[in-house]
């Protein structure tokens, strides 16, 4: 467990819950719990995700994935023991010092919506049934939003909830959630064909080899750009109704449309 949340990674889910917090006039202390539980439930994504059963990838956060060092069977539990750990965080009644217990049930209620089969795991699922075949619009789109959007819209909502976000701030913050969460994906694809391993810390070129469904494949890189680019700047436009709380959600939503990593 440790091995591979400590490997380094962006803590771009936890930034966000923080953010989203923010943005909304919540304290960053009192979402931290929740923070720290979605970098465990991404970090358990990953290790489960490079496992030979699935993408069978060598390479994380530029290290060794968690099964070449641990093996397979020690891989899958630090998995399962991330996400156990992650609701086991989410649901101390310390938390209810400082967060009404029903946006904190709220909360873990949609975050774990988001990685199930009706998310995460979802997505994975049909990512996995589509590879070498070719892939519609509709699908690819599907696989894109359940596989890794809906976690990035569910970490945004998590802080606003947790921080008392109003219905209007909150339906801004899905929507732009959305926007981005698309975004990050097509960009991810994108890079599994243009950047190098030692920048991005992991296997590249894995999505040709395994004949994977990706906006590259089915767009090209030119018009995938210009798709996550149009996501970001629709995703930014719905955060008109914040102030310059919400510039580092700006911010997060640029540096998804042009990350190198
Ligand atoms: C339950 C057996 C079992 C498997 C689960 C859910 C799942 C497998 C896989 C999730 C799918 C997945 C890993 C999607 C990719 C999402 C993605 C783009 C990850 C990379 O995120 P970054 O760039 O990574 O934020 P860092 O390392 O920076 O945190």
């Amino acid at each position: 467990m440790l091995y591979s949340i400590l490997a380094g990674g962006k803590r771009l889910r936890p930034i966000l819950v923080i953010a989203a917090a923010e943005a909304v006039g919540g304290s960053r202390h009192n979402v931290l719990p929740f923070a720290v539980a979605t970098e465990y439930i991404h970090t358990y994504t990953l290790i489960h995700d490079d496992l030979p059963a699935l993408d069978d990838d060598d390479l994380r956060r530029g290290k060794p994935t968690n099964h070449k060092i641990f093996g397979e069977a020690i891989a899958i539990l630090a998995g399962d023991a991330l996400l156990t750990q992650a609701l086991h965080i989410m649901t101390d009644s310390d938390l209810m010092d400082s967060i009404p217990p029903a946006s904190l049930l709220q909360a873990a209620h949609d975050l774990t919506r988001a990685i199930g089969s009706g998310g995460t795991i979802g997505g994975q699922v049909v990512d996995i049934e589509s590879e070498g075949k070719p892939v519609d619009a509709e699908t690819l789109e599907y696989i894109h939003v359940y596989k890794t959007g809906h976690l990035i819209q569910a970490c945004i909502r998590v802080g606003a909830i947790l921080s008392q976000a109003n219905i209007t701030q909150l339906n801004a913050l899905s929507t732009y959630g959305a926007h981005i969460g698309l975004a990050f994906q097509i960009v991810d694809d994108m890079l599994d064909i243009t950047a190098d391993e030692s920048q991005l810390g992991k296997d590249v070129g894995s999505d040709l080899d395994k004949g994977k469904a990706t906006y590259p494949a089915l767009y090209g890189l030119e018009e995938s750009k210009e798709k996550a680019e149009k996501l970001v700047e629709d995703g930014i436009g719905c955060l008109e109704v914040f102030d310059d709380r919400a510039d580092p959600l700006r911010e997060i939503g640029r540096f998804f449309a042009e990350r190198a990593f």
